[in-house]
């Protein structure tokens, strides 16, 4: 799967992300690692998409050795690109805001820079393992002997989860992006989470009452660069 667009910048790293073809200088081609349905995975392919960079998505499972092999940890995603190789979602999110022309996911601008890493710190590190880790993961992979869904990890997480999508709601009403007055790097992040979530029954009906956060869902789900990543169904 490819996403065409943005021309990769010469980088510092010391390993030159362009690889010489045999009619010239050609762009590496990135690479993104790990199952498309992973809200990480997501993530890092929505900041493609928004820079306008091409990708190659390889759907592999955690822990595979190809993803091993650059992540110790085998968490998906990992990236390829040229001689770069990345796990983290972070890191791979900052790594093609940095290495590519294209809109910036983190602005120039250090205030706004440091607030845009609050927020997406606040989804991934608050948000995120009691909305995604917790309330879902106990629908989608409850690990209960009939499949139904997994009421003793569920109903804990769910004052939880409605007092975050509370707080997220308020956060958004002010300029309809999570932080600052641009899409950014936080709602990279926060999209994959909020449309998973909308698809919850309590979340989802939560959702409805929340008029900014809404809104803000129904934007983001109408930008090409969400319609162009947005994962095919967990396979049965
Ligand atoms: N901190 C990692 C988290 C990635 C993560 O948790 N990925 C999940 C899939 S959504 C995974 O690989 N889980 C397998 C495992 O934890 O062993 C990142 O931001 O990339």
């Amino acid at each position: 799967m490819s996403i065409r667009g943005g021309a990769a910048r010469h980088g510092g790293s010391g390993a030159d992300p362009r690889r010489r073809g045999t009619g010239g200088t050609t762009v590496a081609e990135l690479e993104i690692l790990g199952i498309p349905q992973s809200n990480f995975v997501w993530a890092c392919r929505l900041a493609a998409a928004e820079k306008g960079v091409p990708h190659s998505l390889l759907p592999l499972m955690p822990h595979a050795p190809e993803v091993k092999a650059i992540n110790p940890t085998g968490k998906v995603p990992a990236m390829r690109h040229g001689a770069v190789t990345l796990g983290e979602s972070r890191a791979i999110c900052g790594y093609i805001d940095a290495a590519f022309d294209g809109p910036r996911l983190i602005p120039a601008d250090t205030a706004k820079a440091a607030l845009v890493e609050q927020w997406a710190s606040i989804v991934n590190t608050v948000v995120e393992p009691v909305c995604v880790r917790q309330y879902l993961m106990g629908y989608f992979f409850p690990g209960t002997p009939d499949g139904s869904p997994n009421r003793a990890v569920i109903d804990p997480a769910i004052p939880k989860m409605q007092d975050q999508l509370r707080m997220l709601d308020q956060a958004v009403a002010a300029t309809g992006f999570l932080a600052g007055d641009a899409f950014s790097l936080a709602d990279v992040f926060l999209v994959p989470n909020l449309v998973y979530l909308s698809r919850a029954p309590e979340s989802g009906a939560l959702l409805k009452e929340l008029p900014a956060l809404s809104a803000y869902l129904d934007r983001m789900l109408s930008r090409p660069t969400v319609q162009a990543t947005i994962p095919p169904p967990i396979p049965t």
